[in-house]
């Protein structure tokens, strides 16, 4: 594939309803659209940034600087054998992973649709539909979170993950199982916990969830695996894994039994499989995580959560959890079994919606070779 054209939109979508976690409250969502024209095939990523440095340190503003000046340069006018080597071919810059998987992940669109197969296929999936879980937000009141996870479990929502903080935790978790004993249930703190909480955490052993995710700091290993000899329910990371290095470690040190991988907080598709696979070898389950992507990074994750190791239900919902009107054709749906198909066609399976992406484009800028 020769790199002919790569073109960056600033969009801003609305969300639904808002999604609070334990770092602040989100009404809507900032993101950036990357577009990859190789041999006259068209291709599309998204780096599924946020307009500040709450759940990662990288931005709007962070990625678009670093591709328009460092990843750009790297990949324009490039002759790219296969999208699997993009990632390296960005090796010189050092982290910055969103940035790089919305520019990965457009190749990835580009190369199966010159070869005529699925974005999903291309990357070794095996799964025609893939489990469906949904991740909910801290709420005003509890009522109000029960009646909303009342509502994803009548969609048919296979798994509910819901958001954490000090104070919004053993109750809320005692309220969901007195109403649900056998929902596959699971919390998640990003970060809001620390070693001196490690007995509150313990406090919710009772409950039999599947998992507690990045309970401690978000760029910790180590102390996981210190709180993780104190629990029965296995700990999840999610923040603090973004290479196949860390997700050694981690499950070298004992820091979590599980992970989740995003493709968008490990710099693509080819570092997402590659950790993966090291999971795989060693039996540790993962499943795929959600960054509130748009209908492109949606469409990514929902690809690589088809590979054999994506073996527990995940955060990747269908478009309507999030957005009013998503900007790919068709919608990401849920079947009534809660599953959501893998697209079968060229690429990424799903067609942009260019007029609704036109609408949302707050910034735009066009590299060519
Ligand atoms: C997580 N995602 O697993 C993240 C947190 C997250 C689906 O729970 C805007 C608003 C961007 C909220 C990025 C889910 C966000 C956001 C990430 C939440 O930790
Ligand atoms: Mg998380």
């Amino acid at each position: 594939m020769r790199i002919e054209r790569i073109e960056l939109r600033y969009i801003k979508i609305p969300l639904r309803h808002h999604f609070e976690t334990s770092f602040g409250r989100a009404w809507g969502r900032d993101t950036i659209l990357v577009t990859v024209w190789a041999d006259g095939v068209e291709g599309w990523g998204e780096s599924p940034v946020e307009d500040g440095p709450w759940y990662s340190p990288e931005t709007v503003e962070t990625a678009w600087h670093v591709q328009r000046d460092f990843l750009v340069p790297l990949l324009l006018g490039q002759q790219v054998d296969a999208a699997a080597d993009a990632f390296e071919r960005m090796a010189r810059v050092r982290g910055h992973t969103m940035a790089k998987a919305g520019l990965e992940e457009a190749l990835w669109d580009v190369e199966a649709r010159q070869k005529g197969v699925s974005v999903a296929w291309l990357l070794g999936g095996v799964r025609p539909r893939i489990e469906s879980g949904v991740s909910v937000g801290i709420q005003d009141t509890l009522d109000e979170l029960l009646e909303r996870v009342e509502g994803f479990l009548a969609q048919g929502y296979r798994r509910i993950k819901v958001k954490i903080k000090p104070g919004w935790d053993v109750e809320v978790v005692r309220a969901l199982r007195q109403r649900w004993p056998a929902v596959p249930l699971m919390v998640d703190a990003n970060s809001a916990y620390t070693l001196a909480d490690a007995e509150r955490l313990a406090a919710l052993d009772e409950f039999g969830l599947l998992m507690i995710e990045q309970p401690l700091a978000y760029d910790d290993i180590y102390e996981h695996s210190l709180l993780q000899r104190q629990l029965k329910t296995p700990l999840c990371l999610d923040e603090s894994i973004h290479t196949p290095a860390h997700a050694r470690a981690a499950l070298e040190l004992g820091s979590c039994r599980i992970i989740n991988i995003k493709p968008g907080r490990v710099g693509g598709l080819a570092q997402a499989r590659r950790i993966h696979d090291l999971c795989r070898e060693r039996g540790v389950p993962v499943w795929c995580g959600g960054l509130l992507e748009v209908g492109v990074g949606r469409a990514h994750n929902v690809a690589i959560a088809s590979l054999p190791g994506y073996t527990l239900p995940g955060d990747v919902s269908a478009s309507d959890r999030y957005f009013e009107r998503d900007v790919v054709e068709p919608p990401f749906r849920l079947n009534a079994d809660g599953t959501i198909d893998v697209p079968q066609g060229p690429g990424i399976g799903v067609t942009v919606d260019r007029a609704w992406i036109d609408r949302l484009t707050v910034r735009r800028e066009v590299f060519s070779a």
